[in-house]
This record gives C-alpha cells, sequence and structure tokens, in this order.
C-alpha cells in the first residue's frame, strides 16, 4: 500500500502543477498566490491520494463475499496512538498552511510608498476609473489605464448595490459597498490587456458588467494622461454621501477629490 501511495504522490504532484489553474501572471500579487496555490496542492496530493488508497483498499480487500451476508465486522475498540497522530498531524500541517497563506495575503496588502492611488466607482453596471491629480482635479475614464510595475492603490465604491472589482491576471479581487470605501493593492508585472469583472451578482446586467484594462509602460502612461482633460466631477455621479445614506454607519461621500496623486 505504501508503494502505492509513494506511486500516487510521484504522478499525482506533477499533474496537479502542470494543469494550468490561473491566466497568466500579470501583478506582483499573482506570483505570490501562485506560489502559494502550489504549495496548497504540493501539500495536499499526498493526502488525496492516501485517503483514496485507503478508502480503495478497504472496499476491494474487506469486501462482502458470498455466504457473509449475516456475518458482522471484527469488533474494533479504537487505537489511542492512531487517534494522536491523526489529531496532531493535520492540526499542524493546517496551522502551518494557514500562517503561510496569512503571510502571503499579509504581504500583498502592504502599502508601497509612492503608489498611485486610483477611485473606482461601481455602479449598474459598468465601472469608472478616476486618477486624482493636484488642484481637487482629476481624470476619468471608462478604460483602466496603469503603468507596468507601479503600485496602485485601488479605492473601491459603489453608487448602488454591492458589487466587485476582479482582474483575473492580477489573482486580486475586493467587494465595492455601498457607503463605504474598500482599499485593494496591485503592483502591474506585465505589459497587455486584461479584463476587470465584477464578481458580485449585482442585477440583470451582472454578466455584462466589465471593463478593460491596459497595463502600458511607464512613458506611455504619462503620455496618456497628459492628453486627458481634467475634470471635477465623474459623469456616473458621486458615491452617496452620509447624510443621504443614514443608516450606513461610517458612509465616507465622495473623496475623489481630496486625495492627491499619491498615498
Ligand atoms: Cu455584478
Amino acid at each position: 500500500m505504501v508503494a502505492i501511495w509513494v506511486v500516487g504522490i510521484a504522478i499525482g504532484i506533477p499533474l496537479a502543477l502542470i494543469i494550468p489553474w490561473f491566466p497568466t501572471k500579470g501583478s506582483l500579487q499573482a506570483s505570490n498566490i501562485h506560489t502559494l496555490y502550489d504549495v496548497l496542492l504540493i501539500a495536499s496530493v499526498p493526502i488525496f491520494v492516501l485517503v483514496e488508497t485507503v478508502v480503495l483498499y478497504s472496499v476491494w480487500n474487506f469486501r462482502m463475499r458470498p455466504g457473509e451476508e449475516e456475518k458482522d465486522g471484527a469488533p474494533i475498540h479504537g487505537n489511542t496512538r492512531l487517534e494522536v497522530a491523526w489529531t496532531v498531524l493535520p492540526t499542524i500541517l493546517i496551522v502551518g498552511l494557514c500562517t503561510y497563506a496569512y503571510t502571503v495575503l499579509h504581504g500583498n496588502e502592504k502599502t508601497h510608498p509612492g503608489a498611485m492611488v486610483v477611485n473606482v466607482t461601481e455602479r449598474q453596471f459598468g465601472f469608472e476609473f478616476s486618477y486624482p491629480r493636484t488642484g481637487g482635479k482629476q481624470i476619468v475614464s471608462p478604460v483602466l489605464y496603469l503603468p507596468n510595475r507601479r503600485p496602485v492603490v485601488f479605492k473601491l465604491r459603489s453608487l448602488d448595490v454591492i458589487h466587485s472589482f476582479f482582474v483575473p491576471q492580477f489573482s486580486e479581487k475586493l467587494d465595492a459597498v455601498p457607503g463605504i470605501t474598500t482599499t485593494l493593492r496591485v503592483t502591474p508585472t506585465r505589459v497587455g490587456t486584461y479584463p476587470a469583472e465584477c464578481t458580485e451578482l449585482c442585477g440583470a446586467g451582472h454578466g455584462l458588467m466589465r471593463a478593460s484594462v491596459q497595463v502600458v509602460p511607464d512613458a506611455r502612461f504619462q503620455s496618456w494622461m497628459s492628453t486627458q482633460k481634467l475634470d471635477g466631477a465623474p459623469p456616473v455621479g458621486n458615491p452617496p454621501t452620509q447624510s443621504s445614506q443614514p443608516g450606513i454607519p461610517g458612509a465616507t461621500g465622495n473623496n475623489h477629490s481630496t486625495a492627491g496623486p499619491s498615498e
């Protein structure tokens, strides 16, 4: 049985790692998430193969044979050492993996000095991106332009119901909740065009709620910025203020114009 288990692991781990679970890595955070996922796979395969081997071995070896319909199984009264082992070992494994996962997620949330702030305003059923500039002005765009390799802080707001902001290639996802501002940090590492999607069922048009993300070299981003006109207010409107939503504690209202270009 040990031989079957070892062979199962030898086949299972490369097989699990070869499957393309994720889209192309497009951010620093995605690299960390993909590594975390690989570690979880490497830890899970031996346990999966062990459980399946024991199940199949038991089903075959201890199956009922003709004439044994009335027979009962052997009386078993437990095994203290075995029970301690199968409680302690999974506990150590789970605590270890949780600690590692927490470290990765905590690291992905780290604030980088000089990060660029981008406001993401969501409504039924679209996204709008605004780049705060000095003097309370902002650049507003339906397409999310990002300079490659520059840390970005997304400030998510919703104008109506709960939405979310997800770029699969960034491997980062967060809800946009009416009345509060949620924060997501991403450092793009690959030039390309990606989709931004809402992954929170938000109404009839939810399936169409998408936007385009363009990660471009820094020089191209700067020239795009210089061609954009500075506006005071976004066309889709401002998030409701606290006074218009008395039931929602901590509603931040519109602070589009107060933030500078970096956090
Ligand atoms: Cu949605």
